[in-house]
């Protein structure tokens, strides 16, 4: 696909946003990213080959943390060039020779720390003048395609003093190399915790990596010591923030918006029969949430709940758009809501917002959406009300993408994550 499967916030929503004295990173040192070759699991390591991926990086494995603590961009650097060169070179189960478990676990550590003091709805570039230069690059699912992540980093440009990423979640399970683009991600957030943002997505989750491969990828790659490293893996997904707001204006968030899960206090006053009302999400009465609710919702969970109290992070993980008004239960995913352009407009006008950006539904989902656009361009506009417009970016292209053998049999498991199996994460501990 020719076009971009990212979003420059480029539109009038953003002030001046167009960098004119950043020119991107260079890759010139790097294995060539445009092309892809295939590799089957009982290679071993080949350093004869006359692709020019075969040659190892220059640079020396394992990668070991720098002895400052204090991670640079040459850092980054290596770690793009040694996952690239990994990912086309060695078996997958040769990983820990490339970053050892000692060097996961305090790359994890330094950016959990971070990630879980940020709040649900991060504020960027919230009091930046309108004469700032400052472009924001917003990327949706990415689902473990690595290679394709390394392309539009150097096609948008790295991160910069000026240059701001807002990832909208779903880095892992699907594609090969779930692991590489979240640990990647993580670097950047080490590297520039205030440029570079990372979101919750659906796929960020216990169930969601039980079933679509991201559990299994990191088994195969880290051995015995896979159960450690996944269990960081979820630890972190846990503090991931769900939302932010851009310059005041643009909201992104992966799935989108979200219900009101306030109790009128003279319902709370009549105790356990009126409760049921809250809980049973298809009650009358279903309405928007705030961003206050959203700031004071309980992110922290291994697998956003459908039920109860804390509906708010299901809400913005699984929630779709829909051409039809109204709030409703989403049905064919079994969690979040669907929402109407009523909904748009209500909440783009409430919360003076120009422009929603969220991702969740690639080409396949999409398919099945009648009176929904076709995701083949990476990007959709869905809504165009009074007060602004809902696009959906979904930023995997080609996807799914099967360059080696999945984690997950996709001929087996439902073709998309459209209908959350809750008998299944019923019986999760
Ligand atoms: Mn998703």
């Amino acid at each position: 696909m020719s076009s971009k499967h990212f979003s420059d916030l480029d539109s009038s929503a953003l002030p001046n946003p167009i960098p004119t004295d950043v020119t991107p990173a260079p890759f010139d040192h790097l294995p060539s990213t445009t092309t892809s070759s295939t590799l089957s699991e009982s290679e071993e390591i080949p350093c004869t080959s006359s692709s020019p991926s075969s040659t190892p990086p220059p640079i020396h494995l394992p990668l070991s943390w720098p002895p400052d603590a204090t991670l640079s961009l040459q850092w980054i650097h290596h770690l793009i060039a040694a996952f690239d060169w990994s990912s086309k070179n060695l078996p997958p189960s040769h990983f820990p020779s490339v970053l050892p478990v000692s060097v996961f676990d305090t790359l994890i550590l330094t950016a959990s720390k971070i990630l879980h003091k940020e709040p649900n709805c991060l504020k960027i570039l919230q009091d930046s003048p309108p004469s700032s230069d400052s472009t924001v690059v917003v990327v949706g699912d990415i689902h473990g395609q690595f290679h394709d992540l390394l392309f539009l980093l150097q096609d948008a440009g790295f991160p910069s003093e000026n240059r701001f990423f807002v990832f909208n979640g779903d880095y892992v399970d699907r594609g090969a190399w779930g692991l590489e683009t979240f640990l990647l991600l993580l670097a950047w957030k080490v590297f520039m915790p205030h440029r570079v943002f990372l979101l919750r997505g659906n796929h960020e989750s216990k169930y969601c990596t039980s079933v679509y491969g991201f559990e299994k990828e990191v088994l195969t790659k880290y051995g015995d010591r896979g159960k450690h490293v996944y269990r960081k893996c979820l630890g972190c997904f846990e503090g991931l923030p769900l939302a932010s707001i851009i310059a005041g204006c643009v909201y992104t968030a992966h799935g989108g918006l979200f219900r009101s899960v306030s109790v009128p206090s003279s319902k709370r006053s009549k105790g356990k029969k009126n409760r049921r009302i809250i809980l049973n999400p298809e009650a009358k009465g279903l309405s928007l949430g705030s961003l206050e609710e959203l700031s004071k919702a309980r992110r922290s969970v291994l697998d956003p709940p459908w039920e109860g109290l804390n509906l708010i992070p299901g809400d913005v993980l699984w929630s779709d758009p829909s051409m039809n008004p109204g709030l409703s239960p989403n049905r064919e995913r079994g969690i979040g809501l669907l929402w109407g352009p009523d909904c748009t407009e209500e909440f783009l006008k409430k919360f003076d917002l120009k422009l929603i950006i969220r991702s969740h539904e690639g080409p396949d989902a999409r398919e099945k959406r009648p009176g929904l656009a076709g995701m083949d361009q990476g990007y959709t506009i869905d809504h165009v009300v009074d007060s602004g417009k809902l696009i959906t970016l979904f930023s995997a292209p080609d996807y799914p993408q099967f360059q080696v053998k999945a984690y997950y049999d996709f001929e087996d498991v439902i073709d998309s994550d459209e209908e959350l199996d809750l008998a299944s994460m019923a019986t999760e501990p």
